[in-house]
């Protein structure tokens, strides 16, 4: 019996353990009901009485020393793992970034509710549509110069026979008619909003872009309700100390149009802010949009007889009421993506 070498060997083995399972396998073998020692122990019967003596004090001796080892080592193996697996729960959480919903999205929502409270229903239509619903029906025929007045992006699918090419639409009007056909029999009250396209790219135009259009049709509607319409608008969505104003303009699908200013935000009419020329409107009016008096024709192309109703639209930048209301100078800042903006909303 090579009880010196069985001790070099186990020691050995018990310090190149590396894993808890490992070293349960190594008491198995060692210490185990059929272990080493165990087998040595048996065996100490065949021995004289002398070598009893000694061999029984050395197999003890190693037992001892053996168990002493396996605990010691269970003990820096047990520290070991858990320290490669330990969580700091002091250590601060991880903070994802947090979303804000986007200013157009805010806009249009509170503009929704501020029509929907007064009985205007809002409607979306085409954004890729016929050239006839975006400019003819809007009495703006193929030739009429005013047409150059939107730089209009043409798509190159097959021009339809009735309602010519298709386009990008350059204003939401072209839900005016649309609307008209979908009602059939005033009252109308329609808010639109949609995307637009137009190319164009500084300060204050983007090539993609909002605007709300409304639309008003019944008997006896006069430019008082038009005017009575943007004045509550103004007051709800800048503040009840907006004023608006309307200047003549022109517009082929309105007679009379007007362009709507309002007070400006920063000096409430006033041109003036701490004693100098207001910077922002210099005149103490800001440019809303365009509005008018829905042409006779626009109405027969919504098959309405223009002698029985009458009506009235408007079409009013989304991105222009935001930088209105805020004072924001460029409004590329809405599509560049820069979070410091984005998240001032
Ligand atoms: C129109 O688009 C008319 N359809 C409005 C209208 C509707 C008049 C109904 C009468 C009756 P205008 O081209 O002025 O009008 O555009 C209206 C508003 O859209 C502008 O005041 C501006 O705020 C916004 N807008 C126009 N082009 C751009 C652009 N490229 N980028 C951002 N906003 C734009």
């Amino acid at each position: 019996m090579d009880i010196l070498r069985l001790q070099k060997e186990a020691q050995k083995k018990i310090e190149e353990c590396r894993s808890l399972s490992d070293l349960g396998q190594l008491h198995t073998v060692y210490l185990g009901k059929n272990g080493e020692i165990n087998t040595l122990l048996q065996n100490i019967k065949n021995l004289s009485l002398e070598e009893k003596k000694t061999a029984g004090k050395q197999i003890n001796e190693l037992k001892q020393s053996l168990t002493l080892l396996l605990s010691d080592k269970k003990i820096s193996l047990t520290e070991k793992q858990s320290n490669d697996t330990k969580i700091d729960v002091t250590l601060p959480g991880k903070q994802f970034p947090r979303g804000t919903v986007h200013p157009i999205t805010i806009a249009i929502s509170e503009i929704s509710a501020i029509f929907e409270k007064i009985g205007f229903i809002r409607m979306s239509y085409p954004e890729v549509d016929y050239e006839y619903f975006a400019f003819e029906a809007l009495n703006m025929p193929a030739t009429h110069a005013a047409r150059d007045d939107f730089e209009t992006t043409f798509l190159s699918t097959p021009e339809n026979k009735k309602f010519g090419r298709m386009v990008l639409t350059p204003h939401t009007s072209n839900g005016q008619v649309r609307e008209m056909l979908r009602v059939k029999n005033p009252p109308i009250r329609m808010i639109n909003i949609g995307k637009c396209y137009r190319p164009n790219w500084d300060p204050t135009h983007t090539p993609m872009f909002h605007q709300f259009e409304g639309l008003c049709v019944d008997k006896d509607i006069t430019i008082a309700h038009l005017k009575g319409t943007l004045d509550y608008f103004v007051k709800e969505y800048f503040g009840a100390d907006t004023k608006i104003r309307l200047r003549p303009h022109h517009f082929q699908f309105t007679e009379p149009s007007f362009e709507v200013d309002i007070t400006c935000t920063a000096c409430k009419g006033t041109a003036v802010v701490n004693g100098n020329k207001c910077k922002i409107c210099k005149s103490g009016w800001l440019e809303l949009g365009g509005t008018g008096m829905t042409h006779p024709n626009v109405l027969r192309a919504g098959k309405i007889d223009p002698n029985i109703y009458s009506g009235w639209a408007f079409g009013f930048g989304i991105e222009r009421v935001i930088m209105m209301k805020y004072g924001i100078d460029d409004i590329r800042n809405y599509y560049s993506g820069d979070l410091r903006f984005l998240q001032l909303f």
